[in-house]
């Protein structure tokens, strides 16, 4: 591993490199494959309160994020680099930033759940979900009418208090579903997490990004065999 510890500080050029992580269960999976690529936090996240965390490469700084909000601080280069999840990436749109390495961590699925004792009826589906646009676009293809009802979290319990007739969320083990009377019916995507990076960045800073994608690219390979 120390070859890739090595090109990685050699090639920074003293360009300062900012990556955005998202918080929870990607943070979880993304610090080993960013300490496999050489890259460590000099503080446990967990017990740390800063937001910006200094690493062990002097030009490497990490930033703790909401998985929504990854995008847009890569977007807008107030950080070069992040990693979040596909259904993240879809929902956001993403148009101005390139996504050049599916991490395979973190891994769901997007899908349309219902209570299990459904009952079809005529008038037009009323959905809850965070993910509007995504919903909005995978029922309108079907040529489906439905009612986006915006939640921010707990989506499995609208269907259960009459708030809506079904939700579309992630799903993992399927436990959270099952737990509150519900199935999943309908697979919208499979979900990774991606690495993603900031156009101008991608050009003024290449050597720092292509020796992390390097880095990650090889980590990634390291824990399959
Ligand atoms: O806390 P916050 O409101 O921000 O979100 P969160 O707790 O739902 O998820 P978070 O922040 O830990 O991670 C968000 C990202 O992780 C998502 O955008 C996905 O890319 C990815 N991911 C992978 C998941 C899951 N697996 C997952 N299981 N995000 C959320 N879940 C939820 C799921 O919706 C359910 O409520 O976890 C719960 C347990 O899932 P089951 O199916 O195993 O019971
Ligand atoms: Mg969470």
């Amino acid at each position: 591993m120390m070859g890739v510890v090595d090109t990685f500080v050699k090639g920074r050029d003293d360009v300062k490199l900012t990556i955005a992580l998202s918080k929870g269960r990607i943070l979880e999976e993304t610090l080993p494959l960013l300490s496999s690529a050489g890259i460590t936090l000099l503080e446990p996240v967990k017990s740390s309160r800063k937001l910006i965390l200094p690493t062990n490469l002097a030009d490497v700084q990490v930033l703790i994020l909401r998985a929504q909000d990854v995008p847009t601080f890569v977007e807008q280069g107030a950080a070069d680099v992040g990693v979040t999840g596909k259904d993240v990436l879809m929902e956001h749109g993403g148009r101005f930033l390139y996504e050049v390495l599916d991490l395979g961590i973190a891994a769901c699925k997007l899908m349309v759940a219902e209570p299990i004792n459904y009952q079809a009826h005529s008038r037009n589906l009323r959905i809850a979900t965070k993910y509007v646009d995504i919903t909005n676009r995978y029922f309108a293809e079907k040529g489906a009418q439905v009612d986006i009802i915006k939640l921010y979290g707990s989506m499995e319990l609208a269907p259960l208090v009459d708030l809506a007739d079904k939700i579309v969320d992630v799903v993992d083990t399927g436990n959270t579903l099952r737990a509150n009377g519900l199935q999943p019916t309908e697979l919208i995507m499979k979900v990774t997490s991606r690495l993603i990076v900031n156009k101008a960045a991608m050009k003024i800073k290449h050597q720092a990004v292509n020796d992390l994608i390097q880095g990650l690219s090889h980590a990634m390979r390291s824990n399959v065999n």
